[in-house]
């Protein structure tokens, strides 16, 4: 019998929740053998990143996981072998009693967010609360031994260090999303949050000797750029050039896309949770816009990641990593910082495919999911 599991996914906002959990669901399915309903409440942003999800529908099969529409009537269900409360979301009522009804009660976790800070480590695993007998666990993914993990597909680094190393490939990607960028162009993402640092950035790489091709999602960032550029109306397929700067605007894509597309270039700026991992594995140097929390306890996380990452570079090519990442999250001078990574340009590359392959070598997010229920039962 293979074992059930229920992830329950609230979308707060943005699409980190739903990026984490659709992957998650996909990879116990495929990779793990197990049977995997999604409840998801808001189907809309579902479907931003995976296109043929029906968003009327209660119930439909997506890449073998039992996609649910999470309704604020909740249906009489059985609960599952595991219960994965994704982001701390609260579980229905009456789902938390079909929990504690079940002759052997299930294995409930609350799949946290992720933090490199050290008391990661110790909190990994621990009990959390109880409902009637039914315990629940706090499960902490993490960038060091002892914590969750990351969430890896069986194969990703091979298929992405294939994929960089196949220049045709790469420029047939690159044209199906309308993409012609010059050889020997810097390849650069963008996808942040609003950013009061980004005309700074944008004015010194159009200042610049070396030609840049900015490629932009569409998203939150895009109201920056087009102030910058000085035009109205900025939508997806719009290509602009100040001076040695080209701007293009893409749509927002698959999450597998997504992926190549952060494989094709030298330099991703990224968000939230899910890009900022997926732009660890591409082994490229990168940018992370941090979430905003409250009482800017997101900037403990900053540094806490940046100690991490920094720790095998020399003392001036972490500075400048520091520098970089702290001015674009904290409004600081985005023009110089830039400019002073790019003289450790060749090291920075290096040291994102060292990084890259350190961390595959830890145990996966799913595995190590599973690995712990298998340990509970
Ligand atoms: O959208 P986000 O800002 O999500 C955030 C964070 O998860 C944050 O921690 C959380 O508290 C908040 O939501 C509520 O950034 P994130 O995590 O990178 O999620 C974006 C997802 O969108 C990710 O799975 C990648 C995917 N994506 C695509 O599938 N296609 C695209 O074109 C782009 C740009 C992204």
């Amino acid at each position: 019998m293979k074992a059930r599991w229920d992830i329950f996914c609230s979308v707060v906002d943005n699409y980190g929740d739903i990026g984490v959990t659709w992957r998650l669901a996909r990879q116990l399915v495929a990779e793990h053998d197990c049977a995997v309903r999604l409840w998801v409440d808001d189907l809309r942003a579902f479907e931003r990143m995976c296109p043929q999800v029906d968003v009327q529908r209660a119930q439909q099969w997506q890449e073998g996981v039992d996609v649910r529409h999470w309704p604020a009537q909740w249906p009489v269900t059985a609960a599952a072998d595991v219960v994965i409360a994704a982001f701390a979301c609260q579980l229905p009522p009456d789902y938390m009693e079909a929990m504690a009804e079940r002759e052997r009660t299930p294995l409930w976790m609350n799949l946290d967010y992720l933090s490199a800070e050290d008391w990661v480590v110790g909190c990994h695993g621990l009990p959390s609360v109880k409902f009637k007998g039914v315990q629940k666990y706090f499960f902490f993914p993490g960038f060091r031994p002892g914590t969750g993990g990351l969430l890896r597909e069986a194969g990703l680094l091979e298929q992405r260090q294939a994929f960089q190393q196949d220049a045709v490939a790469q420029r047939q990607f690159l044209q199906g999303l309308g993409v012609f960028a010059a050889t020997g162009t810097r390849l650069m993402s963008l996808f942040a949050y609003e950013n009061a640092g980004l005309a700074s950035w944008l004015d010194v790489l159009a200042a610049d000797g070396y030609a840049t091709h900015l490629l932009v999602p569409e998203g939150r960032i895009l109201g920056d750029v087009q102030r910058w550029l000085g035009v109205e109306g900025l939508t997806v397929g719009d290509v602009h050039q100040r001076g040695a700067l080209t701007v293009q605007v893409l749509p927002f894509v698959r999450q597998e896309q997504y992926d190549r597309l952060l494989w094709c270039c030298d330099f991703n700026a990224v968000r939230g949770e899910d890009s900022f991992v997926r732009a660890q594995w591409a082994g490229r140097p990168l940018l992370w816009h941090i979430y905003r929390q409250d009482e800017d306890i997101h900037l403990d996380k900053l540094d806490a990641f940046l100690e991490l990452y920094t720790e095998a570079l020399s003392p001036a090519a972490k500075a400048a990593v520091v520098a970089l990442w702290q001015a674009w999250n904290a409004d600081g001078d985005m023009a110089h910082s830039w400019k002073v990574l790019l003289e450790h340009w060749p090291q920075l590359t290096a040291h994102a495919e060292k990084w890259c392959l350190e961390q595959g070598l830890q145990a996966d997010l799913a595995t190590v999911l599973v690995q712990f229920y298998l340990n509970w039962i």
